[in-house]
């Protein structure tokens, strides 16, 4: 069930499948789910606002849960219209927390062309009203992925480049330096970066293909490629990764079958690793 806060729109009917998200009725459009669990023990989700189109996004809604079954949709939490720079195409966002406080990293495309960069905006509570905290594009780059060390350093990745975020969290310290990767694919995109048990996961989509991952002993690398941990499931699999009362879990999105405006919705699959930290091959829960 969705409690419904606004942001509802003219959209095809929702399907009930098996999926963990896909409830019957539920309204998850959307895409490039980042995922928060708030202080309380809420499970935060906040995927772009698809406005129909996959390129018409205006900015990022969130929906919080208990139990991933009732959900709350707490609408458009942050837009063009809270940005001094950003002005269309609110493409994927990340969202870490910090000291009580929750910053949200997003990418404004502009139209392209170099237009585009990463911004920053921060809120008491997950649910927001997010603030902007850069009257100016901190970097360019699309899909930022923020990771929180255990000792307090959090690092911002643009594909296979990080920075060092400073303690604002709204300026670099360092960077951008490359991963330099031992295999880096011809194109990818949507990196995101999660620790578990001492290893670092540096995972990524590799085009429209699949998702793949490299684990290292440091948020910086080096990294050893691993392989690909999940076939496409109609996109390009952006996704988060987090731990939700003991269970491993992958968000992600998929593009909405049959429709004519190409419009996507969220899912999510449960991610299980073998004694090695290897992680086993995701199965898309079917329809
Ligand atoms: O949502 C816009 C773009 O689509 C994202 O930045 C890419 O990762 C792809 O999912």
């Amino acid at each position: 069930q969705v409690k419904d806060k606004g942001n509802k729109q003219d959209r095809p009917a929702a399907r009930a499948t098996n999926n963990p998200l896909q409830v019957d009725g539920h309204d998850f459009f959307g895409a490039d789910p980042s995922v928060v669990i708030a202080d309380d023990g809420r499970l935060f989700l906040f995927p772009t606002t698809d406005n129909r189109d996959w390129n018409q996004q205006f900015g990022w809604s969130s929906y919080s849960t208990t139990d991933l079954v009732n959900w709350t949709n707490h609408g458009v939490v942050f837009s063009n219209e809270d940005s001094a720079w950003g002005t269309l195409k609110a493409w994927a966002p990340d969202v870490t927390k910090k000291d009580g406080k929750y910053y949200l990293y997003y990418y404004f495309n502009n139209g392209g062309g170099g237009k585009g960069g990463v911004g920053v905006a921060v809120a008491d509570q997950a649910e927001g009203p997010f603030k902007e905290l850069t009257k100016e594009k901190l970097c360019r780059g699309h899909d930022p992925a923020v990771f929180g060390d255990d000792d307090g350093r959090y690092w911002l990745y643009l594909q296979d480049e990080v920075y060092e975020l400073g303690d604002d969290m709204a300026s670099l310290k360092s960077g951008p330096t490359n991963l330099n990767l031992e295999y880096r694919p011809e194109r990818f995109e949507a990196a995101y970066v999660f620790k578990r048990e001492d290893i670092y996961y540096f995972t990524i989509a590799r085009g429209w293909n699949n998702l793949i991952y490299y684990t290292g002993k440091s948020p910086t690398g080096p990294f050893e490629f691993r392989g690909e941990f999940m076939k496409p499931y109609g996109g390009n699999n952006h996704h988060s990764i987090v731990k939700y009362t003991g269970r491993w879990m992958i968000f992600y999105h998929e593009w909405v079958k049959n429709d004519p405006v190409h419009q996507r919705q969220l899912r999510a699959e449960y991610l299980n690793f073998n004694e090695d930290g290897t992680i086993q091959m995701v199965e898309p829960t079917e329809a």
